[in-house]
């Protein structure tokens, strides 16, 4: 069997039955990856909230503070914003993932007024793109938590499948892409609510599992957030309690432990550096009040943005993920 031929197989034909394994209807909103989120490239991070009834972006660029309302399709279907760098051009593209259908839309800020159109993915799937060969140049990927593997692209294909597999995780689990090496590639990660355990194959050593990183660090409905909080240049491993809304850190320069009581109970966890100091700030969006959080780790100021939007307008700074 072909390569290609494999590959459809194992992402539009496996069952998808273990889905109700899942975190048992609770919903749980969260950017478990993270992108940064700069449409103006100006190295200060913009804010952004996605109405999914309407399928419209309401953002703010910092090069002009300016708000910006932008409709992107006139359809009932769902799409959600899977925004990154894939041009490497410095800005971040607006590109959708149409969960039932497993089509990619995107909008890249190098080629304007043109879109591109790919299929990659079924239903069930959890889109992440990872930055695998360029340093902070994004490719589409997804993970099946049924099957328990990833798609990842692979560099200058000659023939077969532009694809390759990576077995990593199972339902229930929560996939991430983040830099935890420190070589400016995507590690992928998994964290197991059930053990608290972050399981993580690194690009330093080809991904192999044997040669991956475990670290126990958070238990049961716990959000993680993973970002370099401690601007070392690797990501850091950090969950979002809701029950007592408090960040727990494991910071990667010198591996200490530190807790950050920050948030409402029903906020949308995420980070982004906002003020371009290097460091990212905690970002609440909380759909109810439609209000931003703020917490500038360094200074420790806090801001609060009230924004006009929709009601159900969720924040959009990097790839959300919904558990039900
Ligand atoms: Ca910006
Ligand atoms: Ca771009
Ligand atoms: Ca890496
Ligand atoms: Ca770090």
């Amino acid at each position: 069997m072909k390569p290609i031929l494999i590959l459809s197989l194992l992402l539009f034909s496996l069952p998808t039955f273990l889905l109700d394994f899942k975190k048992d209807k609770l919903i749980i909103l969260a950017s478990l990856s993270n992108y940064g989120c700069d449409f103006d490239g100006d190295k200060l991070g913009d804010l952004a909230v996605w109405d999914p009834h309407k399928n419209t972006l309401y953002f703010q660029l910092t090069s002009d503070n300016k708000f910006y309302v932008k409709k992107f399709f006139d359809s009932d279907l769902n799409y959600n914003p899977v925004f990154a760098d894939y041009d490497g051009d410095g800005k971040t593209d607006f590109v959708f993932y149409q969960i039932d259908s497993g089509q990619w839309i995107s909008y890249l800020s190098s080629q304007p007024g043109i879109s591109h159109k790919m299929f990659l993915g079924a239903v069930c799937d959890h889109p992440v793109p990872v930055s695998l060969y360029t340093p902070k140049k994004y490719d589409i990927a997804v993970w099946r938590p049924n099957a328990g593997i990833w798609a990842l692209p692979i560099a200058n294909e000659q023939e077969g499948s532009p694809y390759s597999v990576h077995y990593q995780g199972g339902a229930s689990d929560s996939a991430f892409a983040g830099d935890y090496d420190g070589d400016g590639k995507s590690d992928l990660g998994i964290w197991r609510s059930e053990t608290g355990f972050w399981h993580i194959d690194k690009s330093s050593t080809k991904y192999d599992p044997n040669q991956g990183e475990s670290v126990q660090h958070g238990t049961g409905w716990d959000i993680i957030v993973p970002n370099d909080y401690d601007a070392d240049g690797k990501c850091d491993l950090v969950f979002w309690r809701p029950e007592d809304q408090t960040w727990y850190f494991i910071y990667s320069s010198n591996q200490s432990k530190n807790n950050i009581k920050f948030g409402d109970k029903d906020d949308i966890p995420s980070s982004n550096d906002l003020n371009g100091d290097g460091t990212p700030e905690l970002v609440m969006w909380n759909m109810n009040k439609k209000s931003w959080n703020i917490l500038d780790l360094k200074t420790q100021q806090t801001y609060s943005y009230k924004w006009e939007v929709p009601d159900g307008s969720l924040s959009a700074t990097s790839v959300l993920e919904k558990y039900e």
